[in-house]
């Protein structure tokens, strides 16, 4: 876009192309035309990655098997699609794991902030037995889980001030922040830890939120902050990084029935790569996106080491309260995922 100053802003970072698409042409067993809505803009890893799923399922079915993509929200938020796949009024959709709680609670995981300390941690987690579990859990649900990629590292960000310490998310003579958050337990419960208010609401509905005051902050992945254009309505970020969490590319149980076994595989295979082209796409967006909002006028703050330390320190009860809920196992079960993948 060029504004009124004249200044063309980069659209994208340098993008690598999408592997070729390699293995055989698939067998002749009938057209399918496959809806997917997702909740980020054409600009996102997201979106860029699902081209690249379709192209795939293109290519091998001769043209049999199409993906229609149905990008900003604009067939409803991940707890609305997520139904619509339930009952079938949708073919596919690419929620977060947090508002997927409600059908897979060992998902709640992933929202413990400051679990994942690094991005090859975090890619090693969502390629474990482990995480595949978790995708097994959907079965029964009418939703059937394909792949783990990356949502990525949430960062916060406001129009009220610069945040820096756990103290100025709650205000000491101002009020809290209020902050938009997914609908997830546990996020609600690390911004009321950090005397935040935090308000769940549908990602669809949040610019206009922050344009009108309803709420003054949201945390996303820096990617997901410029491609949905939250700069114009947010002055202030920081740089959090105080939870990693994945998505989940999903298809209607009433749509994988359908599919003959042979397309089956097709469409988990392809879901699988373009997943690994997801994280590739996410991490060369993750610190070019931060760097272009600060190009277009965000004040970010980077936080040093002590300072993330108060964070993880002030979020603590976060832990005591969900641990055993979530299930101490499982924690132990991440961790030493991490521990070898540092
Ligand atoms: C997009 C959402 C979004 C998520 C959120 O459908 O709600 O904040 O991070 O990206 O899944």
């Amino acid at each position: 876009a060029t504004l009124s100053l004249g200044i063309a802003y980069a659209q994208s970072p340098d993008l690598s192309d999408p592997p070729a698409i390699e293995g055989d042409v698939v067998g002749d067993h009938g057209s399918h035309t496959l809806r997917m809505g997702i909740g980020l803009a054409e600009s996102s890893p997201q979106y860029l990655s699902v081209q690249y799923f379709a192209d795939i399922l293109d290519q091998r079915s001769e043209g049999r098997i199409s993906v229609n993509v149905f990008p900003n929200s604009q067939l409803g938020d991940d707890v609305q699609m997520m139904e619509m796949l339930q009952t079938g009024s949708l073919d596919m959709t690419y929620p977060s794991s947090s508002p997927a709680t409600t059908y897979v609670q060992e998902l709640a995981v992933f929202d413990l902030p400051f679990l994942l300390p690094t991005r090859e941690a975090a890619i090693a987690v969502m390629q474990s037995d482990t995480a595949q579990r978790m995708l097994d859990g959907f079965e029964g649900t009418g939703l059937k889980a394909l792949t783990f990629s990356e949502n990525g590292y949430r960062q916060l960000t406001n129009s009220a001030r610069p945040v820096e310490s756990p103290e100025d998310v709650a205000g000491l003579d101002v009020r809290g922040l209020t902050v938009r958050t997914m609908e997830n337990p546990v996020h609600l419960s690390i911004w009321e830890t950090l005397g935040a208010n935090p308000t769940p609401m549908a990602f669809g509905e949040l610019f206009s939120a922050m344009e009108q005051g309803v709420v003054d902050g949201q945390e996303n992945p820096w990617s997901t902050i410029l491609t949905s254009n939250f700069h114009e309505v947010q002055d202030y970020g920081s740089e959090t990084r105080h939870v990693y969490t994945p998505f989940i590319m999903m298809i209607s149980e009433r749509t994988w029935d359908r599919l003959a076994p042979e397309y089956q595989e097709l469409v988990q295979e392809a879901a699988r790569q373009s997943a690994e082209y997801e994280i590739q796409l996410a991490t060369e967006y993750d610190d070019w996106s931060r760097e272009q909002l600060e190009e277009r006028g965000m004040q970010v703050t980077r936080l040093n080491d002590e300072q993330i330390a108060a964070f993880q320190e002030a979020v603590q009860p976060v832990y005591d309260r969900w641990a055993p809920r979530i299930g101490e196992d499982l924690i132990a079960e991440i961790q030493s995922i991490v521990e070898s993948n540092q």
